[in-house]
């Protein structure tokens, strides 16, 4: 059994070593350190097939430790997934192949999310969990009873989210959650004991996680933690003490196997220490159809799922609903008689309620901040420790997972997550947006307080270039509406646009309506449109988002007994308008020579609009603590100043 077990292992290991060394870069020494502990995980676990990489039931295999990215590469391949072939391997970051340098996610690939950000990977599983336990009680232990399996690292841990990520998935009791530790104590630079004293068990044991501590190296130990953590009644983690760069002679145990190449002389020595008698990249056949057997077992058990899926695909069906065409009709109409200012945090939560009213495919929440983000309706159902059967998150004071889990549950199958904090804290929810943004997956970012507006709790609060480095984000769209008819409007968007994550920018102060006629197309789709005109023939343009529409149109209309004459332009998202066709983008900013923009925030990205003859009114600077009011006026967001600023300009 050994024997058998440790030739399927090095075959993980000689393709690391061996790939890693013909890109001349990467990681060898976790695939080397691992590949033991992955061997029995997808040899008497693992439940897959390569045939159907998308099996709704497959058990999920996290890679949070992304460096170690052959590992994956490997296991895919050798266990018969299309998407990599050895040519792939062979071809290992090298320009467009897909075993890029870190796992980069590829519906069907097997590759179930992108990793690489360390810790990253903890929160997508912890998602990933939540998402099978809520489908498992809304549909039945006999369709989703797959477990989620993260492979973390030292470095993982060490980062911030996975405390977050651990401790709410502990709480939730998510027991079908099994984490993976590749606890080597090497990091990049030396000996863990450099930076860190925890004690993991301790750690673990008080977010409520069961702890299993094994020789990493050891099948049998590795078989025992695995079989135990199948029945656990929460979270388990197995903490398999490892070698990075097991089997080679001069660098195992130590940081100079992390990544970079072991060199050819080294990697001679490995050959010979670990018995291996094949040339790079050559998997004997015998190994590799043991494999390719590995990779069949889970066919039979698919077929049957599969019968019992059929069965109860309209009830599945109708929970994976994403049609909401209906309720947003309803909701237009009604906002036609909405004359009364209202946030537009007000204006989503009322939104929400038309869309939450009906079993669907949205799941809600929030970081501790549900009544202010306006993010939890009467008729959502809050998710408790082990009750699943709810439909909003209470994730507490944690942003970072937060954001982490809302990429699990997009990924895990159909859910459309959003959840919301104040934009201020986008910055602690960056680098999973980023990722939501890369791996095209529809996640909705709930961001209220989205300016000077919130007021008094001052410039720790108030965001200023939140927006602008949110917009430099690629695939990302930033919807910040002026109204309640703008906010349906965008929240129509970001759940039609399955690929393109969306974050919706909402004030907490109120909005006067400025449009109240029906219109069943959607005019933020165009990403900017004219909503004023002071006159035919015009003199200015003027460009304002969500809060400052109804300023700009004040001082259109100011400017206007001055016979200055303008458009006003609502630009709810530039990303959006950036796609549209040129001759509509001309219309827009092309009438007139002088173009201004109006914006609670950092100027910077309205200048490729204004131009060289243009001006842009925002704030450059940190915010203040006061009434809003007082703080608008004080940038200088006032009517008066910013129609005397343009006429001074325009007199030049
Ligand atoms: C957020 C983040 N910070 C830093 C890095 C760079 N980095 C990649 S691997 C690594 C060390 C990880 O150590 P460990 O998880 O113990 O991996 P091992 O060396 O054992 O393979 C670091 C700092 C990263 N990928 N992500
Ligand atoms: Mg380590």
């Amino acid at each position: 059994m050994n024997k058998q077990h440790n030739n399927l292992a090095n075959c993980i290991r000689f393709l690391s070593i061996d790939a890693v060394q013909k890109a001349n870069s990467g990681h060898p020494g976790m695939p080397m350190g691992m590949a033991d502990v992955v061997t029995v995980l997808f040899q008497k676990f693992l439940k897959f097939n390569p045939k159907n990489p998308n099996w709704l039931n497959r058990d999920r295999f996290i890679l949070s430790a992304g460096h170690g990215s052959m590992l994956l590469y490997s296991l895919l391949y050798l266990t018969g997934y299309k998407s990599i072939s050895l040519k792939d391997i062979k071809s290992f970051r090298q320009l467009n192949s897909i075993c890029a340098g870190h796992p980069e996610y590829h519906p069907g690939s097997g590759i179930e999310t992108t990793t690489g950000p360390l810790g990253q990977g903890i929160g997508n599983a912890v998602g990933m969990a939540l998402a099978q336990s809520i489908l498992d009680h809304k549909i039945g232990k006999k369709i989703f009873n797959h477990k989620t399996y993260v492979l973390a690292g030292d470095g993982c841990l060490m980062e911030g989210i996975s405390h977050e990520a651990m401790s709410l998935a502990g709480h939730l009791k998510l027991k079908n959650l099994i984490m993976l530790f590749d606890n080597n104590s090497i990091s990049i630079d030396g000996p863990t004991s450099l930076t860190v004293s925890d004690n993991f068990k301790k750690r673990f044991e008080s977010y409520g996680w069961d702890y299993i501590d094994v020789n990493g190296h050891n099948p049998k130990e590795i078989f025992k933690a695995l079989k135990k953590a199948q029945n656990a009644k929460r979270p388990t983690v197995i903490s398999c003490r490892t070698k990075i760069g097991y089997g080679s002679p001069n660098k195992s145990g130590k940081a100079s196997s992390h990544g970079s190449p072991l060199g050819s002389d080294e990697i001679n020595l490995v050959r010979k220490k670990l018995q291996w008698h094949h040339k790079a990249f050559d998997i004997p056949k015998d190994l590799l159809s043991q494999w390719r057997k590995i990779g069949q077992q889970g066919s039979i058990e698919e077929k049957k799922w599969n019968k019992i899926y059929q069965k109860n695909r309209t009830q599945i069906n109708k929970i994976f609903n994403q049609n909401f065409s209906k309720e947003i009709k309803k909701e237009k109409l009604s906002a036609t008689q909405d004359i009364k200012p209202l946030a537009s945090r007000k204006a989503s939560e009322k939104t929400l309620i038309a869309l939450t009213l009906k079993e669907n495919s949205l799941i809600g929440g929030s970081a501790d901040l549900a009544g202010s983000n306006n993010t939890k309706t009467k008729t959502q159902k809050i998710i408790e420790p082990g009750k699943f059967d709810g439909n909003y998150i209470h994730y507490g004071v944690r942003e970072h997972a937060m954001a982490a889990m809302m990429n699990g549950i997009a990924l895990h199958s159909k859910f459309i997550p959003y959840g919301g904090t104040f934009l201020i804290f986008s910055d602690y929810c960056k680098p999973a947006i980023r990722l939501s943004a890369l791996m095209e997956k529809q996640v909705i970012y709930v961001m209220t307080h989205d300016s000077i507006g919130l007021g008094e709790d001052g410039p720790t609060h108030q965001p200023i270039e939140q927006l602008s480095g949110l917009r430099s984000i690629p695939n990302l769209n930033i919807l910040r509406p002026a109204d309640r008819m703008e906010t349906i409007e965008c929240w129509e968007i970001a759940l039609k646009n399955k690929k393109t994550p969306s974050v919706l920018s909402l004030t907490r102060q109120n909005l006067e309506p400025i449009r109240l006629k029906f219109s069943n197309t959607n005019k933020c789709s165009l990403g900017a449109y004219e909503i004023q005109r002071s006159n035919k023939k015009i003199n200015i343009t003027i460009l304002a988002s969500g809060s400052e529409v109804n300023l700009a149109k004040k001082v259109s209309k100011n400017l206007a007994k001055d016979r200055i004459y303008s458009k006003v332009i609502s630009v709810p998202s530039q990303e959006i308008f950036q796609k549209q066709s040129q001759g509509y983008k001309n219309k827009i900013m092309k009438e007139t020579k002088y173009v201004f923009s109006i914006e609670a925030g950092r100027t910077d990205c309205w200048k490729k609009y204004i131009g060289k003859d243009g001006l842009s009114f925002g704030i450059d600077d940190f915010g203040k603590s006061a009434p809003y009011e007082d703080i608008y006026n004080h940038f200088g967001l006032s009517v008066k100043n910013i129609s005397s600023k343009i006429k001074n300009f325009l007199r030049r």
